[in-house]
């Protein structure tokens, strides 16, 4: 019996973004002589990226760093734990694709993706197409502005198409008139628009900001992406209607390209769901590959596989993935996404994150006057984070008078003194620590990923902008960071800590008193974090530290080439540091917070949890990382 497939809406437009091996690309900017040598970036002993011209001389990611040196000898090998340059370039990135899109929104998933839903900028151009002429049509890039934008024909889908050949385009293009326009022809219309600016925004992208992307368009987050690979590096792909097949006719284009996939490469279908739909559509457990890096399945499982077989629908799919936890409709939404459906939309940019969280790992931690010193640390950064993130200057009568050295609401930021005021206010502030546990009677020591925390309302003294910086750290450190430590450490001593985390969170935003306010002041953050960012380097290193002892570390470090260049090595913080923030995939919200191993709510939408560290990544990432766990130290 075969289940009929959910309906998909295909009004939207949504283009999605992934740059080119994107952490050797940042590197690549901060150093265009690497460009045309084989570059690849380190974290631990995997290369956890590789630029093209290493990926030509057959070094690919996620291999070993030994592997990767006996296959390519003169690879300069880059240390990529400190992922701040990463999540700076990332932002980046994102504000500059913001500033395209009419709705705002826009949408960061991990550091190196984007997806922007530009269904109103479209719909807008279609309506002042000249359908008599498309071959000469202008893209309008501002409703208010007429000559912002640029020259497309309009009449073919630019870059590659799914499927290849372009024929049925072409023909519907002579067709399309403004009197008979079917759902075939809009749509086709409506990604040939979507085709053209996402070749302006990868242009721009590239010649603004120096990144090259792989680019995908159609109708939902899930099919944007899935099409994008198609064509890498440097390239985009449409995803050509029929997007539905007529009753008893021809199957869709969506089928034809979500049916050879893998069951375990559709985003949204984890590493668990995956393995749960191969070992019922096989009938037996499904067989895994040993090797270290990628290829999670031996298995030949397509979707295909899964949505042809007798009864598959909706029931039985929440059938075979039910268990604790799992939300009731997983069923229906995991056939929808086998049938190229996705209802999610494209998150809007957020005005303010939702918290600012700032954390250190210690390869040794374990007197309370030490404790003071690194909270002091920590205080000021998050101190200077939130005035980096959260205040916007004030636009009013304040300007133009003489600004006194005590006057309130003022802050010296670069060689101006500007008045600031806050955005939003973070009301709880929340301490964390990851105890080490105590030795093994073998002199072993197990591994943590777990973390104790405290909560306590946010101190008011830490919104004046009288005082300077240092000042209020201190004075948190003091009234508040303190006592919370000593609560959840009572002894003074008997413990030692492998991370400490301050967490700005429970934000509120402050209403604005002027009509616009709002999207004023969001603009002028977003401006200022740009401009901040360049020159603020945050010191915070948010990746999960292993409990290594300190000579393996060391070893680990010494063990890259003493000959050769190597760049990126100014992060001492990154030597106690193990695994990736970005083997995850992050929501928004995630990223906009910063804070990748608190968010736990993520899971369900974004792949796998893991069993050992509880770290949620896309489940491509599953096995490489938790054998990333077993290996030696
Ligand atoms: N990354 C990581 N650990 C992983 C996967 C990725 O640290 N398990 C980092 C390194 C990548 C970045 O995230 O540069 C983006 O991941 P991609 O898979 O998009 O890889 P690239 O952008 O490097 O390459 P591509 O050109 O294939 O997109
Ligand atoms: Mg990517
Ligand atoms: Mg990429």
């Amino acid at each position: 019996m075969q289940i009929t497939a959910p309906m998909r809406d295909d009004g939207r437009i949504i283009i999605h973004f992934d740059y080119d091996c994107f952490y050797a690309a940042v590197f690549e900017r901060e150093d265009p002589k690497l460009k045309s040598l084989p570059l690849a970036v380190q974290q631990k002993q995997i290369i956890v990226t590789c630029n093209y011209e290493a990926r030509r001389r057959g070094l690919y990611k996620l291999q070993l760093v030994r592997e990767a040196r006996k296959r390519c000898p003169d690879v300069i090998i880059v240390l990529g734990e400190d992922l701040t340059r990463f999540r700076n370039a990332s932002k980046d990135n994102y504000n500059f694709l913001r500033s395209y899109t009419w709705s705002n929104k826009v949408e960061r998933l991990g550091f190196d993706e984007v997806f922007m839903d530009v269904t109103d900028v479209i719909d807008y151009n279609v309506g002042l197409l000249n359908y008599n002429d498309l071959v000469t049509s202008f893209f309008h890039l501002d409703r208010n502005d007429p000559t912002i934008g640029f020259h497309c024909d309009a009449s073919r889908v630019f870059g590659r198409t799914f499927p290849k050949h372009l024929e049925s385009c072409e023909t519907a293009a002579v067709s399309i008139t403004n009197t008979s326009c079917n759902d075939f022809e809009d749509l086709l219309l409506r990604l040939r628009l979507g085709s053209h600016l996402a070749e302006h925004l990868r242009h721009q992208l590239e010649e603004q900001k120096g990144y090259t992307s792989t680019v995908g368009i159609s109708t939902n987050k899930l099919l944007s992406k899935l099409v994008g690979n198609v064509n890498k590096p440097k390239n985009q792909t449409t995803l050509l209607p029929p997007y539905s097949s007529p009753q008893g006719g021809a199957a869709s284009n969506v089928t034809n390209f979500i049916d050879d996939h893998d069951i375990g490469k559709i985003p949204g279908i984890g590493f668990k769901m995956a393995h749960k739909i191969r070992n019922y559509v096989l009938g037996r457990p499904a067989a895994f590959d040993a090797g270290l890096v990628y290829g999670p399945t031996k298995e030949n499982v397509k979707v295909r596989d899964v949505r042809t077989l007798d009864g598959m629908g909706p029931e039985l799919l929440g059938r075979l993935l039910a268990g604790p936890g799992v939300p009731k409709d997983l069923g229906e939404k995991v056939w929808g996404l086998i049938n190229g459906v996705d209802v999610t939309q494209v998150a809007k940019a957020k005005a303010v994150p939702q918290q600012i969280s700032i954390e250190d790992s210690y390869i040794k931690l374990d007197e309370v006057s030490q404790a003071k010193k690194e909270l002091g640390m920590l205080a000021r950064s998050l101190v200077k984070r939130m005035r980096m993130d959260l205040t916007s200057p004030i636009e009013d009568d304040n300007l133009g008078r003489d600004l006194e050295e005590d006057d309130e609401d003022q802050v010296q930021t670069g060689s101006a003194v500007t008045s600031l005021r806050w955005m939003a206010h973070p009301k709880t502030l929340r301490l964390s620590t990851r105890p080490r546990l105590a030795l093994n009677p073998d002199g072993t020591r197990s591994r943590t990923f777990n973390r104790i925390s405290k909560s306590t309302n946010m101190p008011t003294f830490v919104f004046g902008f009288t005082q300077g910086v240092d000042v209020i750290a201190d004075k948190m450190v003091e009234e508040t960071l303190l006592p919370l430590f000593h609560k959840l450490h009572p002894e003074k001593s008997g413990w030692n800590l492998s991370l400490v985390n301050l967490c700005a969170t429970n934000m509120s935003p402050t209403a604005s008193d002027a009509k616009d306010g709002a999207g004023r002041d969001i603009g002028r953050m977003f401006k200022k974090q740009d401009d901040m960012l360049r020159e603020w380097k945050v010191e915070d290193v948010d990746i999960a530290p292993s409990d290594e002892d300190e000579n393996d570390q060391q070893k680990g470090i010494n063990g890259l080439d003493a000959g050769k260049t190597v760049v990126g090595q100014e992060h001492t913080l990154a030597l106690t540091s193990v695994g990736s923030e970005d083997l995850l995939d992050f929501t928004q919200e995630t990223l906009q917070e910063d804070v990748a191993w608190d968010s736990d709510d993520d899971t369900q939408n974004l792949g796998e949890s893991c069993r050992i560290c509880g770290a949620v990544m896309p489940s491509y990432a599953m096995l490489a990382h938790e054998r990333f766990h077993d290996l030696p130290d």
